[in-house]
């Protein structure tokens, strides 16, 4: 779907727990019986917890339909969104750097109306270790 008929899905779809830093990967499937967007695409929302600053990346894959992802910021604003990570793939892929500390949501979503499993994958800066790139002024 694309974000702009994102007030559908909101109003509907049940957040679901289990995706958190520093890195997981559920697993879901899109079915008919979900609630639809208005374009006729399943999908599921996923929520976790994000720091400001931190840089993650959001993969969904699927060997069933044609993955589409789309990130909500804590205010429920879309802020990014991908169909395809590369031409030869149909599976998404979102890189984003996190401006503020919060609950975030990403939807799961079919480029199309189609059902099957998929595999979500959440990646965030692991680890203890603070890393800060040195700056020049
Ligand atoms: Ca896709």
């Amino acid at each position: 779907m694309n974000a702009l008929i994102l007030a559908a899905v909101l109003e509907c779809g049940v957040r679901l727990t289990g995706l958190s830093c520093p890195a997981t990967t559920v697993a879901g499937a899109i079915s008919s019986t979900d609630c639809p967007a208005s374009d006729g695409t399943g999908y599921d929302l996923w929520q976790f917890s994000g720091k400001a600053g931190d840089t993650i990346s959001i993969d969904m894959k699927s060997s069933s339909f044609d993955a589409y992802l789309i990130l909500l910021d804590p205010s429920d604003v879309p802020v990014a969104e991908n169909d395809d990570v590369s031409a030869g793939s149909t599976d998404s892929r979102i890189t984003f750097t996190l401006p503020t500390a919060g609950t975030w949501t990403v939807v799961a979503n079919a480029a199309s109306a189609a059902s099957g499993d998929y595999t979500l994958s959440l990646s965030c800066p692991g680890g203890t270790v603070t890393r800060r790139r040195a700056v020049g002024h």
